[in-house]
């Protein structure tokens, strides 16, 4: 059945701020404590998303989490009313305070793992949300994230919502970040890379994390119901990792049948490729970035990588990337000879989103796939659906309700929770989602 990819970008909640909470994620370390505008964060995840939508592409909006998070908060004992909870937990802990109020759910490639119906037994999209196990501010969003997916993609006919694995480190789950889907084309069964960054037989990092544990990866194929002979388990190069290469969707992105990597984004990196290239007959289009053409360091420091490789309607390939990689100049002397000299790239796009950037958020982690039929792109909830209408209500609304500097000393203003909750009740009735946040049941 013809198919196509849609991609589901999360909005940028009230609370975005720079707190330094994620380890092994060289942006976040660096700006920690220095002012963020939430505003301008939401205005630039926005327009990305519109332009994207101007482009013909399917695009849906998935909305933020409700933060601070009340009942984290109470669970570590802080008592009294919802004030006095943000209130005590700020004079007791600012780093609990700040991991309960991050907006870091923005970042939906982590939200979940997804898989296409073409690709599973019973031919529905299979949702996980990640457990997000090895950061303290991300595992807070589990729960949620799965309560806004289903009221995003609320169909059982057509999406099956599994559980989240459990949150230990032995099942790390990032979602979609260290999943990648590549297929001849989206209607057809494809095959299924999950990158890997503990857990398995190689060397693991030394400096920073593996978030991502094989484990975990082989638990969500099961759950999918995915064919194992369209499987490919692919260790994350340790060294990447301890450069900063904290998901794998920072070192490599695929759609379709191209894979673009460096060529140190895996471990055996001559094996994965050809096992992909195996299970892809032979099609696999690689294209596969050199140290010397571009190091590691700066493809970090740029994001190169975590690039959005769309093909558009008009059948072109698309490669949307941050503004950071025009100011690394091998970088952007790169990219320029790509889009001269490949068959594969025909332009290349650039989006300001230095907001979540300098959280170590690019246009990749901003979005989450869903390849979906005809019949599914009816199916999910249309009020989450991009339009021309949706988009000013929306620029509208942030415009409206959110602050235009935030500290993370600004977290223990109670005033900024309920301009955040004032703000998300009304979201929940622009995108149509019912009642999704605790402060409503
Ligand atoms: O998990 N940053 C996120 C960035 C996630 C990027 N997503 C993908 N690569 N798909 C993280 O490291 C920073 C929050 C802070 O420091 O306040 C943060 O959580």
């Amino acid at each position: 059945m013809l198919a196509t990819e849609a991609n589901f970008d999360g909005l940028v909640g009230p609370t975005h701020n720079y707190a330094g909470l994620a380890v092994g994620n060289l942006a976040s370390q660096s700006h920690q404590a220095q002012a963020s505008n939430p505003r301008e964060a939401a205005l630039q995840g926005l327009a990305k998303m519109k332009a994207l939508h101007d482009l013909g592409l399917v695009q849906g909006v998935l909305a933020p989490l409700a933060r601070p998070d009340l009942k984290t908060l109470r669970c570590l004992g802080f008592v009294g009313s919802d004030a006095e909870v943000v209130t005590a937990a700020a004079k007791a802990s600012p780093r609990l305070l700040a991991a309960c109020c991050s907006a870091s759910s923005m970042w939906v490639a982590n939200a979940a793992t997804v898989t296409p119906s073409a690709d599973a037994a019973d031919r529905r999209i299979h949702f996980t949300p990640a457990n997000l196990a090895s950061q303290l501010h991300r595992a807070l969003e589990t729960e949620h994230t799965a309560r806004i997916l289903q009221a995003t993609f609320n169909d059982s006919r057509h999406f099956v919502h599994h559980p989240a694995l459990p949150a230990v480190a032995t099942l790390g789950d990032e979602g979609a970040a260290n999943h990648t889907r590549l297929g001849h084309s989206y209607g057809e069964p494809g095959v299924a890379l999950f990158a890997y960054g503990s857990g398995g037989p190689g060397p693991e990092p030394s400096r920073y994390p593996g978030r991502q544990a094989l484990e975990a990866s082989r638990a969500v194929a099961r759950q999918h119901r995915l064919d194992p002979d369209r499987v490919v388990f692919a260790q994350q190069h340790p060294d990447a990792i301890d450069q900063g290469v904290f998901h794998n969707d920072v070192i490599a992105v695929g759609n379709l049948d191209t894979l673009f990597c460096h060529e140190r984004a895996f471990f055996n990196q001559s094996q994965v490729l050809a096992d992909l290239d195996a299970r892809l007959d032979g099609r696999l289009q690689l294209i596969q970035v050199a140290e010397n053409e571009v190091a590691l360091a700066d493809a970090v420091r740029s994001y190169l990588f975590n690039s959005q490789l769309l093909r558009v309607p008009d059948g072109r390939t698309l490669l949307v990337v941050p503004a950071e990689c025009e100011q690394v100049a091998p970088v952007w002397q790169y990219l320029q000879s790509l889009v001269s000299h490949s068959p594969i790239i025909d332009a290349v796009q650039v989006f300001d989103l230095r907001q979540s950037m300098h959280n170590g958020g690019g246009p990749a982690c901003l979005r989450l796939r869903v390849v979906m039929n005809a019949d599914e792109q009816v199916a999910f909830n249309q009020g989450t659906r991009m339009s021309d209408t949706l988009y000013p209500r929306l620029v509208d609304w942030v415009r409206c309700h959110y602050r235009d500097r935030l500290l993370p000393a600004d977290l223990a203003d109670p005033q900024l929770m309920d301009e955040s909750f004032t703000a998300l009740d009304e979201l929940s009735r622009i995108l149509q989602l019912g009642s999704v946040y605790p402060f409503q049941c």
